[in-house]
């Protein structure tokens, strides 16, 4: 067969065009003559899938071949956005594939814009397990990820009279190309049933878990590549097969639709990605598709260990390094456990420690009510063994904790079960507990972990000579989407500038830029890479909203899930009174003012009563001022819908500045706080998440702080409650305008909605109960004004902003997911890159 296989495919553009017509022809029974524009990306991306596949497999043969040390990134989400543009300048196939395709009278940007986005993830922590895996193959760390090939992604916003509607999103629909099904690897899964005693094959006294429904989780690969290496990864993705007994069963009893019911229920379990809601909810579903995905990669990384020549159990943290990314994938504590004691019949103690050797947590929230908690009663039907093994986990924990400290308040902080009217099992608990490092996602995360999400399991650590078992790792982006993809051009300026794209892998070379930050030719070159930007954006928004922009005004974006915590509420409150200051003005008057266009998007979770109103109200401000002559032309607000991967590559670079203004201490980290960065645009943002660590490395002159401090929320939150809370003028201004029916012309019930939206603000409950302005939007709206008349003052000293742009832009080194992932990988993992040579 090698010889059968003379070549590996050539990458030069005139085989490229073979195995594009090869692929049309024969993968996908087009003709050459007659085929659409949907069919020639399908084709493309079979081309690219095969080079992929080559680069996939032989990377895979490296590894076993050098017995090197797996990391294993467990996640439910993967936000991974199009593939093609990304694997096309990964695999260095820029400039053949150009060619190959203009010379066929195609343009490869309208390739790109064929591929539906997958949309595998809520947000944030999805599309960091998308660049993470990004600069593993990068690094060429020998890394995979698993998580779940759901069949609906996140869903499709639809902007309804201003209003969110929820489509469902079939991505799967024409199918990827860029996947490859392995029907030949697929593991069993039980849910349900009971535990019995029993002996095992060695005649020995065991526990089996037995009956119940038993699913076939059946692995899809997605090839990840390297840039600048030969490395390919892998991301596995699971789906939920039903197994062949079952439909046996079902078939002999002749009931033959019972038996394709059963199949449909089998398929649930993989069938859709779950929202982020306002708050946690412990749905069964949920937790079946956690366990799911999570049982079946166990099974697949323990095999691979056992495949090597007289493995021995003691040898496995130094072969393995599992990370779990937040709580989701948590059962594999306990999973863990059970392979190892009931299948491979390792002694208690042994497996408890090689768990917590292996198992590692990430924490990607310090909301409480986003925190997961699974009622036992709903556990044990559905996991029974697990949770007996989580019962006698947690009493060999609280015994040793009560011979330490006694009987106290710190034995119920730390205790897995939560007791109460429903008892529930904690699996931030459990994850801590079962982990070898804990940690935080930006440096004042990391810290409130510590002092207040979990000071209990802190104190603990401190008090048994491990206080570094929480660690602080600062998230990133990969430069190589978020800049050379998405901005071609600032990409092109890097590069002649430091000589060569030597950036792309060590962003630490940007600093080279700082000396050219004064260089008139770099301002002419760089503000003509925002008009590029800025164009293309202004295609953009023609195309999806009919909406025309001015290309000289100032961009200001805020694109995010919509969270009262995110603040885009008092985004929209500002531009209010932005607006009631222009309608003041004389028209001469105006005319100094910064033309400014605002954009907000994002989704709301479908449940989120105030994220969807927020929605609305956006959308019909946004009527107003557009529509408004006084104004018009001076301000735009726009609501952009339905926000995803390929909006964000179109909206980031064109951006001025960007709106990140969480209160303080809720945004773990935030990225695209990176991403705008990174493409020049500067921030408004509040001393939260990964904003601070920005502005240290960027310098305290590129960003626009404003709002109250981590330490002073909880005392400016407790006034509030006692009512001393005075609301400025310009706030009450805006208040009353909305009070007025300015914005819900027509629109009784919305009018009645925006109402609700201001009173929860104000005060109206009495002293001591009142909560509704839990994320400070009153105090900190004065400070935000004043960070925007600071925007615009230092917008219309043209030089002064380009000298700061291209100083923020050149300073993110510390922010590129290859640093992250340097340091998970030296940290926690203890991985070390195995580059492949090019001939094997
Ligand atoms: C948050 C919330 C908030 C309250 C209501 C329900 C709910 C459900 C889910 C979540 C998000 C949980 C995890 C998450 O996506 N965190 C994000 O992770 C990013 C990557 O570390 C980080 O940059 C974001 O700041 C963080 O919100």
């Amino acid at each position: 067969l090698w010889k059968l296989m003379e070549t590996y495919e050539p990458n030069d553009p005139e085989s490229i065009q073979k195995s594009f017509a090869r692929h049309l022809e024969y993968s996908l029974a087009c003709t050459r003559f007659n085929f659409t524009m949907q069919d020639a990306y399908r084709a493309a991306g079979l081309v690219l899938r095969d080079r992929l596949l080559e680069s996939l497999n032989d990377t895979n043969a490296y590894y076993r071949k050098m017995d090197v040390k797996r990391g294993y990134y467990l996640s439910a989400e993967y936000l991974i956005g199009r593939h093609m543009q990304n694997a096309i300048a990964n695999l260095d196939l820029e400039q053949p594939f150009k060619e190959a395709f203009h010379a066929l009278g195609m343009q490869l940007e309208d390739l790109f814009h064929e591929e539906v986005d997958p949309a595998l993830g809520n947000g944030g922590l999805g599309r960091l397990a998308a660049c993470f895996l990004d600069s593993m193959a990068t690094l060429s760390l020998p890394c995979w990820g698993y998580g779940i090939r759901y069949s609906y992604g996140m869903f499709k916003q639809d902007i309804q009279n201003g209003r969110q509607v929820e489509m469902p999103d079939f991505w799967i629909g024409d199918g990827c190309p860029f996947e490859i099904p392995r029907p030949d690897i697929t593991y069993p899964v039980r849910l349900y049933g009971e535990v019995q005693e029993g002996l095992n094959a060695q005649g020995e006294w065991c526990l089996n878990w037995v009956g119940g429904d038993i699913v076939q989780a059946m692995a899809y690969d997605n090839p990840i590549p390297g840039f600048d290496t030969y490395n390919t990864n892998n991301l596995r993705l699971w789906r939920a097969c039903p197994t062949k007994e079952f439909d046996l069963d079902q078939y002999s009893a002749a009931n033959f639709t019972d038996a394709v019911e059963a199949r449909r229920k089998a398929e649930d379990l993989s069938a859709v990605l779950y929202p982020n809601d306002a708050s946690y909810e412990g749905r069964e579903l949920r937790l079946r598709q956690q366990y799911f995905f999570v049982s079946a990669s166990l099974q697949d990384l323990l095999r691979e260990f056992i495949k090597r020549p007289n493995y021995k159990w003691s040898e496995l943290p130094e072969k393995v390094a599992v990370q779990m990314n937040d709580t989701h994938p948590t059962i594999a504590v306990a999973e863990f456990m059970r392979l190892l004691v009931d299948v491979m019949h390792v002694p208690w103690d042994e497996a408890w420690e090689l768990t917590t050797k292996c198992l590692n947590y990430t924490n990607h929230t310090v909301m409480p009510e986003a925190l997961e908690k699974w009622p036992v009663e709903m556990m044990t039907r559905m996991l029974p063994r697990h949770v007996q093994i989580i019962g006698e986990l947690n009493l060999r924990w609280i015994n040793g904790l009560v011979a330490k400290y006694g009987d106290g308040p710190i034995i119920a902080a730390l205790s897995i079960f939560e007791e109460g009217d429903v008892k529930k099992i904690r699996m931030g608990n459990l994850a801590i507990m079962g982990s070898n490092k804990v940690n935080g996602v930006a440096a004042l995360h990391t810290e409130i972990i510590k002092k207040e999400t979990f000071p209990d399991f802190y104190k603990y650590c401190c008090d048994t000579g491990a206080p570094d078992k929480i660690v602080n790792m600062t998230n990133g982006v990969t430069p190589r989407r978020w800049v050379h993809c998405a901005n071609p051009a600032l990409s092109a300026i890097f590069t002649k500038y430091l000589g060569s794209h030597e950036w792309l892998t060590d962003m630490t070379k940007l600093k080279g830029m700082l000396k050219f930050k004064e260089d008139p030719k770099l301002h002419a070159e760089w503000m003509e890479m925002k008009k590029t930007a800025k164009k293309k954006l202004a295609g953009f928004l023609k195309e999806t909203l009919d909406l025309e922009i001015d290309q000289d005004a100032l961009i200001d974006i805020q694109i995010k899930r919509i969270h009262e915590y995110k603040r885009q509420f008092m985004n929209c409150l500002y531009v209010i009174h932005r607006y009631q200051q222009l309608k003041k003005m004389s028209p001469a008057e105006r005319e100094k003012v910064q033309k400014r266009v605002v954009l907000i998007g994002g989704k709301a979770a479908s449940a989120y009563v105030n994220a969807k109103l927020i929605i609305k109200l956006i959308n019909n401000v946004g009527k107003v001022i557009n529509n408004d002559p006084d104004t018009g032309k001076l301000l735009k607000l726009a609501f952009v819908p339905n926000y995803r991967v390929s909006a964000a590559e179109v909206l980031i670079p064109a951006s001025d500045i960007s709106e990140h203004i969480s209160t303080a201490g809720t945004e773990a980290s935030g990225t695209s706080n990176m991403k705008f960065v990174m493409n020049g645009g500067l921030i408004v943002g509040t001393m939260d998440g990964a904003n601070i660590e920005i502005r240290e490395e960027c310098g305290e002159d590129t960003m626009f702080i404003f709002g109250c401090l981590e330490h002073e929320v909880a005392g400016i939150a407790a006034k509030a409650k006692e009512g001393h809370y005075p609301i400025d003028s310009r706030l009450q201004a805006v208040f009353q305008a909305i009070r007025n029916g300015e914005f819900s012309k027509g629109e009784p019930e919305a009018h009645a909605e925006f109402c609700s939206l201001v009173d929860k603000l104000c005060n109206t409950h009495g002293a001591g109960t009142w909560d509704g302005d839990r994320y400070l939007v009153v105090h900190d709206f004065p400070s935000f004004v004043d960070a925007q008349a600071k925007v615009d003052a230092t917008y219309a000293d043209k030089a002064k902003w380009c000298k700061l742009s291209i100083q923020a832009a050149s300073s993110m080194a510390k922010f590129s997911t290859d640093r992250t992932i340097s340091e998970y990988a030296d940290v926690i993992w203890g991985v070390k890159p195995a580059p492949r040579p090019m001939e094997m």
